[in-house]
């Protein structure tokens, strides 16, 4: 009885997590189709909600998306003293703009989504995340991300690139030049926060993305969330800075935001920044290298 390949079940099969991998129940197939760059479906799951998936990779799902979305988008907003110009990279479902939307600070949320038809799927489906396209403050831009940030010089306070993961069209968002094209793009006392995948499965791909990132950056840390539905149930983000270390808070949560919150707060930004050993040996320098500070 080795045949564990259940209908009526997603699996999360695919090389980039070899051996491994999540079983969704679905209740319902809501929508599967192809756009011009990959596979997208949405489907009802017994336990989670409703998901979406790119490629047979889930993005999001109703019950644990909150853990991502506002990591990805706090830890750099509350690491910055004034945020007003921000950037998202990716990130097409909206549930980063919703975040971001709760910080009065900000003036302009500009969104750059290669894949227009995930924009137009997650507001049919996913209203959970696509919210946040009803802030007057967005402005979506339907680009590739590595071609747009050419064009942009000194503009953005905080870039966040919520992308796929790198085997897809995400691929360019990983590589040297869009960082050294992200760094132009930065205020001088900028933060870039980026989907920088799990310790427990990419530890030489979070190795290559820190020491090239550190070519460009004066900071750059490792922090991650937890989060059942993405491999090994956990996921980091790199925070590459102009203005030094993003582990503390250097703003306080108070009024309205904090009644949203389900995962951030003051505790959890420093805590994400504390790794198990074996993820310290992945990103501390290597030695020899001398590191700006
Ligand atoms: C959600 N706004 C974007 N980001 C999803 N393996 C990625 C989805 C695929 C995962 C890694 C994060």
């Amino acid at each position: 009885m080795l045949d564990k390949i259940i209908t009526g079940w997603f699996s999360e099969i695919d090389e980039q997590w070899p051996g491994v991998a999540l079983s969704l129940k679905i209740k319902k197939v809501l929508y599967e189709g192809k756009t011009k760059y990959q596979k997208i479906a949405f489907y009802e799951t017994e336990t989670f909600g409703i998901i979406m998936t790119l490629d047979d990779v889930v993005q999001v799902t109703e019950r644990d998306e909150f853990a991502y979305q506002e990591m990805i988008v706090h830890l750099p907003l509350f690491a910055h003293p004034n945020p007003r110009n921000i950037l998202v990279v990716g990130g097409g479902d909206g549930g980063v703009l919703r975040e971001i939307a709760k910080h009065k600070s900000v003036e302009k949320i500009d969104l750059c989504e290669i894949d227009e038809e995930v924009i137009k799927h997650a507001k049919k489906w996913l209203p959970y995340a696509a919210s946040g396209y009803d802030e007057p403050r967005v402005s979506v831009h339907i680009e590739d991300g590595a071609t747009f940030v050419k064009k942009i010089k000194s503009a953005y306070d905080v870039i966040i690139v919520d992308s796929s993961d790198p085997e897809g069209p995400a691929r360019a968002l990983f590589e040297a030049p869009f960082y050294k094209d992200l760094s132009c793009a930065l205020t001088p006392g900028g933060v870039i926060c980026s989907q920088a995948e799990s310790m427990w499965l990419h530890g030489p791909l979070i190795k290559g993305w820190i020491d090239m990132s550190r070519e460009i950056f004066p900071s750059v840390e490792y922090a991650f969330t937890t989060i059942p539905t993405y491999p090994s149930g956990q996921i980091g983000f790199m925070l590459s800075s102009k203005a030094g270390s993003c582990r503390k808070p250097v703003r306080k949560l108070t009024g309205k935001i904090l009644e949203t919150l389900r995962y951030y707060n003051a505790g959890i930004h420093e805590a994400s920044f504390v790794l198990p050993q074996f993820a310290k040996n992945i990103v501390r320098p290597i030695s020899g290298v001398k590191i700006k500070q």
